[in-house]
């Protein structure tokens, strides 16, 4: 049984690594940590098996060791097999798991996908430094009727790690969510750009402070935080999706604006929000926004390799 039993405290509940993992970390190979929200409940079925698949190989291709997060039966995993993978696509009952989830689905023995706060903070515990994913979450819009701020960002300002994504989800406000990662003092580096780029799109509109163009750059950063010192807080490595395979700028407006539309109708909010938002996109646009998130994302895990290979030459 592993739901936790309550006969007094326990051992740190250490996420359980899968072999690959733990022997990659143990030789200071590269590891990449992918989220699997994303799969579970940011793409649609059954292509979403496919694409977990496809950025564990853009991975290894990057001469790096995938490290896809997620929570089954109560055991926080690091590193899956092919059948839990499979498992984390497949099953419709999984949870979506921020940090917060993370200890009451340990109690009980729950099985859920993590979110970044969620991925972010057991890759972090694991020793993983990078992890590449889509858009972070942030403040969505509205927030001054309904303060719908993802965890996400509260947790990457305590967490030490690199992430690689396309900046925030374009549902969201961006320049709110900007603002937002500058208070908590997390920083932001503009990959190639000093644009920050729109999740879907390319440019979000908003600048970026500092730009860097290579994935040794990158190492120097993280390395410049920890000589640093101070409060563990994250980096963001904000990689624009190639301008051939944004989404349609003037589509996007359209389309997105319809959908929050919807949402605001059918009173959906709270967790519910950001899958409902991205599903809809994707029906609306016949598809098209399903393949700008995918080429995206592809991008952001390739270059998370990348980095994490560029890291693991920095500390041998
Ligand atoms: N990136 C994507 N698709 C997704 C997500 C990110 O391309 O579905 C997920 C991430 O797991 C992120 C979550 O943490 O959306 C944010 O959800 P919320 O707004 O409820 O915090
Ligand atoms: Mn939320």
């Amino acid at each position: 049984m592993s739901s936790l039993s309550t006969d007094g405290p326990r051992a740190v509940a250490a996420p359980a690594l899968s072999d690959e993992v733990a022997d990659a970390l143990a030789a200071r190979v590269p590891v990449v940590a992918l989220e699997s929200t994303i799969i579970a409940h940011g793409l649609p079925r059954p292509r979403n098996l496919q694409v977990a698949r496809e950025l564990e190989q853009i991975v290894r291709d990057a001469g790096a060791v995938p490290a896809t997060v997620a929570v089954l039966d109560g055991v926080p995993r690091v590193g899956l097999d092919k059948d839990q993978v499979e498992r984390v696509a497949q099953d419709p009952s999984l949870r979506k798991l921020g940090f917060r989830d993370l200890a009451p689905a340990l109690a009980a023995g729950a099985s859920g996908a993590t979110t970044v706060s969620g991925t972010a903070f057991l890759a972090a515990r694991a020793g993983i430094r990078v992890f590449g994913t889509g858009g972070l979450g942030g403040v969505h819009r509205g927030w001054t009727e309904v303060q719908d701020e993802s965890a996400d960002l509260s947790l990457l300002a305590r967490t030490r790690i690199t992430v690689v994504c396309a900046g925030v989800k374009s549902i969201l406000d961006v320049p709110a969510t900007l603002q937002r990662l500058e208070t908590l003092g997390i920083g932001v580096l503009g990959y190639g750009t000093d644009r920050f780029p729109g999740f879907y799109l390319t440019d979000s509109g908003e600048p970026v402070d500092w730009t860097v163009r290579a994935p040794d750059e990158v190492a120097a950063v993280m390395a410049a935080q920890d000589a640093l010192g101070g409060h563990e807080s994250a980096l963001i490595v904000a990689n624009p999706v190639a301008a051939e395979h944004q989404l349609d700028p003037e589509l996007h407006d359209r389309v997105l604006a319809q959908a929050l539309a919807a949402a605001d109708r059918e009173g959906v909010t709270g967790q519910a929000i950001t899958p409902f938002l991205l599903a809809y996109l994707t029906e609306h646009t016949g598809g098209a926004s399903l393949e700008a998130n995918l080429a995206a994302v592809r991008g952001n895990v390739a270059l998370a390799g990348a980095i994490a290979a560029s890291w693991a030459e920095r500390s041998r």
